[in-house]
């Protein structure tokens, strides 16, 4: 039972990855500042933060890529008792096409066929992983899919690899009745100085391109629009319109920054807040996961805190979101802001010949129009007010 407002319960659907909790505090100019842990270890530190529904995995978090079968035996039996004492799930899986030198040059966009072949190969064989443990949704996140010189890669034909694969995947989920639903991750770069499909809207547009586009979605993450300076609540409510919000990722980052992948709720209040208004408002059913890891300078017990604070900070913001659509100054403001006109909504609903006369008909009184007030400070700052517990 839930303590108070702010302690998560599996009904919220947060989700940690073995590679988040499990990070071991390495960067590029630093060796790891925590000791390795086992997936078993990972899942009950998980389960000592409380409260979370599920924890995701690339295939070589769980099973190293040279072990032997029994190994991998040996590993997945442990994992599976975890999780049941644990009472976690596996919503989500993933292929690890990053990490190994063999895709230093990208996976699905590889100049070699034998990498793109291995590339889809792996992960057929992640999906079957990912299947035995329940994962219904597969993430695609395509981090050596780019280039530091254009001089190295036909971006067209990159285009038309990564289709290729994703089709080819597609298929393999159909055949094999996975029933996955694929999740496109976009990010602007790091590792490659320039990653493919950049932002959400990038793969919004290529999965249109697809044999199976309804099998196919994104999974924003906080920390990738940022990067590149960008508005993220935007690019979600885009992905949401276009009925494509399969999964979210949730962490923080300073805007034009490195790669950060801070605890969410940590650095972009605003943000924070606008994004889970814009989740709840929209009835965002999927997993919140949240990609983040503890800062280098924590120890295993900080690394709980970290787990716990991803998890409340949503659960505050939540309450905010609650309270500002019940605050009535606010509503009343917004329903200052948004003014209806039935009679001209009619009119532009839908183009027909009478709508197109009389829309050219009207008389539009300009300087009247532009003479609204449009209170947007006030609402600001009572927003403000709201957020920072003055209100
Ligand atoms: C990696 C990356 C993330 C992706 C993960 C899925 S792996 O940590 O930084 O953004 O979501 O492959
Ligand atoms: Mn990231
Ligand atoms: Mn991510």
């Amino acid at each position: 039972m839930p303590t108070d407002l702010y302690t998560p319960t599996p009904a919220d659907k947060f989700t940690f990855g073995l590679w988040t909790v499990g990070n071991p505090g390495r960067d590029p100019f630093g060796e790891p500042t925590r000791s390795p842990l086992t997936p078993a270890e990972i899942v009950d530190a998980i389960g000592v933060a409380g409260g979370a529904y599920g924890v995701n995995f690339h295939d070589n978090d769980l099973i190293p890529i040279d072990a032997s079968e029994a190994e991998a035996d040996a590993i997945k039996k442990d994992f599976r008792k975890a999780l049941r004492r644990n009472k976690l799930k596996v919503p989500m899986a993933t292929t690890n096409l990053f990490t190994d030198p063999v895709f230093k040059d990208g996976a699905f966009t590889s100049n070699d066929a034998e990498v793109r072949a291995y590339a889809i190969h792996k992960t057929m064989k992640s999906m079957q992983l990912g299947a035995e443990f329940g994962a219904k949704i597969y993430v695609m996140w395509g981090g050596r899919e780019g280039t530091e010189s254009d001089a190295t890669k036909d971006p067209v034909l990159a285009c038309k690899r990564f289709r290729e694969a994703v089709n080819f995947l597609c298929k393999y989920n159909k055949d094999q009745g996975f029933g996955y639903k694929f999740a496109l991750e976009a990010k602007p770069n790091e590792p490659r100085g320039h990653i493919y499909f950049a932002v959400t809207g990038s793969y919004l547009a290529f999965i249109e391109t697809l044999d199976h586009p309804e099998m196919v979605g994104v999974n924003p993450e906080f920390a990738h629009e940022n990067m590149a300076g960008l508005n993220f609540v935007h690019h979600v409510a885009q992905a949401i319109d276009a009925k494509k919000l399969f999964h979210i990722d949730l962490n923080d980052q300073v805007m034009c920054r490195y790669d950060q992948d801070f605890r969410f709720g940590s650095n972009s209040y605003k943000q924070s807040f606008f994004l889970t208004k814009l989740l709840i408002d929209t009835k965002y059913k999927g997993c919140k996961h949240f990609d983040s890891h503890a800062y280098r300078q924590s120890d295993a017990k900080d690394v709980i805190e970290f787990a716990k604070g991803s998890m409340r900070s949503y659960k505050v913001l939540e309450a905010k979101a609650h309270k500002f659509n019940n605050d009535k100054a606010i509503q009343k403001l917004l329903n200052v802001i948004n003014r209806e006109n039935s009679k001209l909504q009619t009119m532009t609903k839908k183009f027909t010949k009478k709508s197109m006369k009389d829309l050219l008909a009207y008389d539009f009184d300009r300087k009247a129009m532009a003479a609204k007030p449009l209170p947007y400070e006030e609402l600001d700052q009572l927003t403000f007010d709201l957020l920072m517990g003055v209100r």
